[in-house]
């Protein structure tokens, strides 16, 4: 190659490869400064993010020059503009600035960022693609923008290549994913931590394909919907006039105990003459315990727990809420509590990009939210050593509630009863012997279930010498199943399409005991907090208070198609057949399970189906107001 070809070469892909190489070696220093790089990821984060790279500064070179320029300087100051927002953004609420988002960025910086402490040093690395196209057009001598030109065929070579690297990059992200979990559904559908997505794809692909989504999802919602919307808000059920209970609690502190994967079977059960939760059964004992209490989760699991419990809104079948529809109009049992005088917390011991609760938490009311950086961990219980366990989780809270103004509420999210169940072996006290019907997995989750338990029971009992006990009503549920079939392994007989859905549900509070077996769910915890504490839910719940319900109580699951699973009422249990048509499901009597005539069901099978089909049009419509506004 001739000198003049190499210097024709550098001057026309000088400028566009640095800047590609900035850009990937941004990626790279963005997730290690905010501590969210892994080295596990680095292979897929460099091919991906120089994929990108050419994405955005490649086309620079479709331009005669001066064009080109026009063309770098745009597209390097929003990529300037936009590594800085997020980089400061995390920096400040631990999450990462979704599209949905961008209207609250002024919020968000408004509460701590004086302009001074925007500036900061590294942000000076993020504009560096901005100053270096601004350095090379001031210097360079031909600012008179003479055209460099390539061979027609050197041009398509180029191309060509450009194209085989973007290909390359993002099948390369796509096929390691798919060999780590079997499929790319986690990279695109369910991804529920957001630190490692990032790690993965890095900051600016991540922003890209939150922005598709959301641009895509814009309209969801056609008018048949709002119009269904409307005439379901016209005909809503009025309010109980004067319910029971109603301020029973008032003024007492609010203090939730969502513990993870606790499955209501092995409430009340003894393992060789031990007792699985001796702990939560006290519990049950001394408040009232909820036995036909189910979860409806879709792919958002635990984050779906806290959507339907906070909002009495129906979780997604095929989209994560707390992800998805992060930054729509909730009117949250947080939120209600702070407009009541309450103080909210939420303790968890996870990062706070997990499901996005860092971005989510502020739209429900949560006004603080500790996680892992807040704790200790003294005695891991998980996967590696910076698992927090249960009992770090409880005992390490405790002071922090005795120390809160009252009145509060604190939710506290348990982790240690986890899939994989992995419990060190001197906290495994329950005596199981080798020869048992169980599973290995069974045996795991039972005595991680005793540990959490434990861990429970210290927590209550501390509640109790300090005052807390009686001062405040504490509610305790289990987040989803266990997905280890433990119910059918202890003999429980729950419908097939239930198992992994029924956890126990406890309320404490003086005046309050007993067993109800009604069925109910967790969309009815919102209305039935507000009833005991004296203040009056929004209307637009769709749970009911279970201390007041005149109307039996009905309950359904969705299938990950979006349809019923089932249906639970006092009278009638509806289950739906393989291929989710109504006709093809079965109607029985509850408690007898007499066969019935399936249109015996249909009236509770339409009214559900209303209801979920209103309850996701709130939702992904970003409707809440508009349904609140027509309800009477
Ligand atoms: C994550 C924890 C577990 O923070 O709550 O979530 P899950 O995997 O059950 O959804
Ligand atoms: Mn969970």
């Amino acid at each position: 190659m001739s000198k003049e070809k190499i210097i024709l070469y550098a001057k026309t892909l000088g400028l566009p490869l640095t800047l590609i190489f900035l850009f990937v070696a941004q990626n790279f220093v963005f997730n290690i400064w905010l501590k969210i790089f892994s080295s596990d990821y680095s292979a897929r984060l460099f091919w991906v993010t120089l994929a990108l790279g050419i994405v955005f500064y490649g086309p620079a070179l479709l331009f005669k020059r001066k064009y080109s320029y026009i063309y770098l300087f745009i597209i390097s100051f929003l990529v300037s503009a936009l590594f800085s927002a997020q980089f400061l953004y995390y920096r400040y609420s631990q999450s990462f600035l979704q599209f949905s988002a961008i209207r609250y960025i002024n919020q968000a910086f408004s509460v701590e960022g004086t302009a001074k402490s925007l500036l900061t040093p590294e942000l000076f690395l993020f504009f560096a693609g901005f100053l270096l196209v601004l350095a090379v057009f001031t210097i360079s001598k031909r600012r008179k923008f003479a055209d460099f030109s390539l061979p027609v065929w050197e041009k398509v070579i180029l191309f060509l290549a450009c194209v085989a690297i973007v290909f390359f990059g993002y099948q390369y992200l796509l096929s390691t994913e798919k060999k780590e979990w079997g499929s790319t559904s986690r990279l695109y559908t369910d991804v529920y931590d957001l630190k490692a997505l990032v790690g993965k794809m890095g900051i600016m692909n991540f922003f890209l394909e939150d922005s598709f989504k959301y641009i895509s999802r814009r309209n969801l919602i056609s008018d048949a919907d709002k119009a269904f919307l409307k005439n379901y808000a016209q005909n809503k059920a009025a309010e109980t006039p004067k319910p029971k209970y109603f301020g029973n609690a008032k003024s007492k502190n609010l203090i939730i105990i969502q513990v993870e994967s606790l499955e209501n079977t092995v409430i009340n059960k003894t393992i060789n003459g031990q007792e699985i939760t001796p702990n939560l059964n006290q519990l049950a004992k001394d408040g009232l315990y909820f036995n036909n209490f189910y979860a409806q989760i879709g792919p958002g699991n635990t984050a779906d727990t806290e959507f339907s419990t906070m909002n009495s809104l129906y979780p997604l079948a095929n989209d994560v809420a707390f992800i998805d529809y992060a930054k729509n109009t909730y009117s949250a049992l947080p939120q209600l509590l702070v407009n009541n005088g309450y103080k909210t917390y939420s303790m968890h011991g996870d990062v706070p990009t997990f499901w996005n609760r860092s971005n989510i938490y502020p739209q429900l009311g949560y006004q603080k939210a500790f996680g892992l950086a807040d704790y200790t961990v003294t005695s891991p219980v998980g996967k590696g050593p910076s698992d927090l366990g249960d009992e770090d989780l409880f005992s390490q809270s405790l002071p922090r509630l005795e120390g809160f103004k009252q009145p509060f509420m604190a939710t506290v999210i348990t982790m240690s009863l986890h899939t994989p169940f992995i419990l060190p072996e001197n906290l495994q006290t329950l005596e199981i012997p080798a020869q048992t019907n169980l599973t290995e997995t069974q045996w795991e989750y039972l005595q991680a279930a005793h540990y959490t338990d434990k861990a429970i029971g210290e927590f209550i009992s501390g509640l109790k010498k300090d005052g807390l006990y009686d001062n405040s009503v504490i509610m305790i549920w289990g987040d989803h199943g266990s997905f280890t079939n433990i119910s059918s392994a202890l003999g429980e007989n729950i419908l097939p399409e239930l198992q992994n859905s029924q956890v126990p549900f406890i309320i404490l509070n003086s005046g309050l005991q007993g067993i109800n077996s009604e069925p109910s769910s967790q969309l009815d915890v919102y209305p039935t907090i507000a009833n005991l504490l004296g203040i009056k839910p929004p209307k637009t719940i769709f749970g009911q208070d279970l201390l007041n319900t005149k109307t039996p109580i009905e309950t359904h699951f969705e299938i990950v198609s979006g349809g019923i699973d089932a249906i639970l009422s006092p009278d009638l249990t509806y289950e739906a057949g393989e291929d989710g048509i109504f006709i093809n499901g079965s109607c029985k009597t509850t408690p007898n399970g007499e066969a019935l005539a399936i249109s015996a069901c249909q009236n509770i099978y339409t009214q559900q189906l209303n209801n979920l089909r209103a309850s996701n049009i709130i939702v992904k419509g970003n409707l809440l107001d508009y349904f609140s506004s027509n309800i009477k």
